[in-house]
């Protein structure tokens, strides 16, 4: 039975790579951080009904002992480092956390291979973040990176440093460039969740609008499913490279806001606000990718259809609220004051 070892399982991608995973017989094991949380912190492993077929292991990624320790103990076959503090806006307000856990993180689950396992495959989640102010309109592996947060400056040193350790000690290493992709299990702070859980409060009666930063920005949005199995396909490689992963089309925060709200039969121009204590200090205008590599060399394509998607969320966020057990996955309105 091969093995395979997630950082970050707790997060929406582990999750959906955990069920991935279990599906083709693997033996899951998760680096699990230490949270006084603790009853909730699985819900979207429960959610997807796997958390009792998944082996959870304390450690945390700033902490290299536990990197090794867990390591060892398991031998993987292949690891997956999905472990970051992923959210763009929180990266300015905690840079040296960010970096710590985002950037150096990723350095200690390729030492702890090093010296452990190194014949384990590595994947690195890079993100096209790193594009930041685009050098090119539409991007690939080729593209000059361009990191216009602390968020994307941490990425950046961890995806070279995945590449130096594929280099420099021949272990094998690759990076997924992934685009933004969601699904009903994104976290709240995320805008397309955020807009989701908005239209069903504001369906349901509980909300009368939604307030959002700069909804002119754009993005390439594809559904964590389908990426995960990107994920897996690079690892199967024989030769470690690097893919951009993406659907290939690029759509306002405003015209998913005219999906979502359009799907219950709403007008998002009555709902939505604008408020400017939610800009960001340097924003990403538009990101837009070209996965040509990953379709002819992993054969990699996407099966969900926006659309389809944004419909798959808003049912969700509807199901969630109708069953007001919104404990595990709070709504907006339960987040009190942070700023989102
Ligand atoms: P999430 O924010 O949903 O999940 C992040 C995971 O990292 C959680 O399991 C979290 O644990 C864990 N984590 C955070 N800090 C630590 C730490 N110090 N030690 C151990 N684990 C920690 O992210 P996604 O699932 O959306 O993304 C997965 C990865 O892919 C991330 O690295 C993200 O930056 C990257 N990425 C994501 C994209 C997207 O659009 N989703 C696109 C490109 C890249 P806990 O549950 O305890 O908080
Ligand atoms: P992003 O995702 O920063 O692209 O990072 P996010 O959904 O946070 O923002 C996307 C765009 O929407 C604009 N926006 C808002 N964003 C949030 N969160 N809340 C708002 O109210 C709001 N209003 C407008 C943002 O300014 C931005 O332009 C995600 C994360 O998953 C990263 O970890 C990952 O690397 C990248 O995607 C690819």
């Amino acid at each position: 039975m091969r093995k395979a070892l997630i950082t970050g399982i707790t997060g929406q991608d582990g999750a959906y790579l955990s069920r991935f995973l279990l599906q083709r017989g693997y033996a899951v094991h998760g680096l699990l951080r230490r949270s006084a949380s603790a009853d909730v912190i699985g819900e979207r492993l429960r959610w997807l009904g796997v958390i009792d077929d998944v082996v959870l292991h304390d450690g945390n990624l700033t902490d290299l002992s536990s990197a090794v320790r867990v390591v060892r103990e398991i031998q993987p076959d292949e690891v997956y480092n999905l472990g970051a503090q992923s959210f763009v806006h929180a990266s300015w307000q905690q840079p040296l956390l960010t970096g710590t856990v985002t950037g150096m993180g990723a350095v200690n689950v390729l030492e702890a291979l090093r010296l452990e396992c190194p014949t384990a495959r590595f994947y690195q989640a890079s993100s096209s973040e790193m594009f930041g102010k685009i050098q090119q309109e539409i991007q690939t592996e080729r593209t000059p990176f361009y990191p216009r947060s602390p968020y994307a400056a941490a990425k950046l040193y961890a995806h070279w440093m995945t590449i130096n350790y594929r280099e420099s000690f021949g272990l094998h290493t690759s990076c997924g460039i992934l685009f933004n992709h969601e699904s009903p299990l994104r976290g709240i702070e995320f805008v397309t969740r955020k807009i989701t859980d908005a239209v069903a409060r504001i369906k349901l009666g509980t909300a009368r609008e939604v307030k959002l930063g700069n909804i002119h920005a754009k993005r390439d949005w594809g559904h964590a499913a389908d990426y995960v199995r990107a994920m897996w396909m690079m690892l199967q490689q024989d030769k470690p490279d690097d893919y951009v992963v993406a659907t290939g089309r690029s759509t306002s925060i405003e015209e998913f806001c005219g999906m979502a709200f359009g799907y219950v039969g709403l007008d998002w121009h009555e709902f939505v606000k604008t408020d400017s204590h939610l800009l960001r200090p340097a924003e990403v205008e538009v990101l837009h990718g070209d996965a040509g590599k990953a379709r002819e060399k992993l054969g990699w394509t996407p099966a969900i259809k926006l659309e389809d998607m944004v419909a798959e969320m808003v049912e969700a966020d509807l199901q969630r609220h109708r069953a007001r057990s919104t404990v595990v996955m709070p709504g907006i309105a339960d987040l009190g004051k942070v700023a989102h």
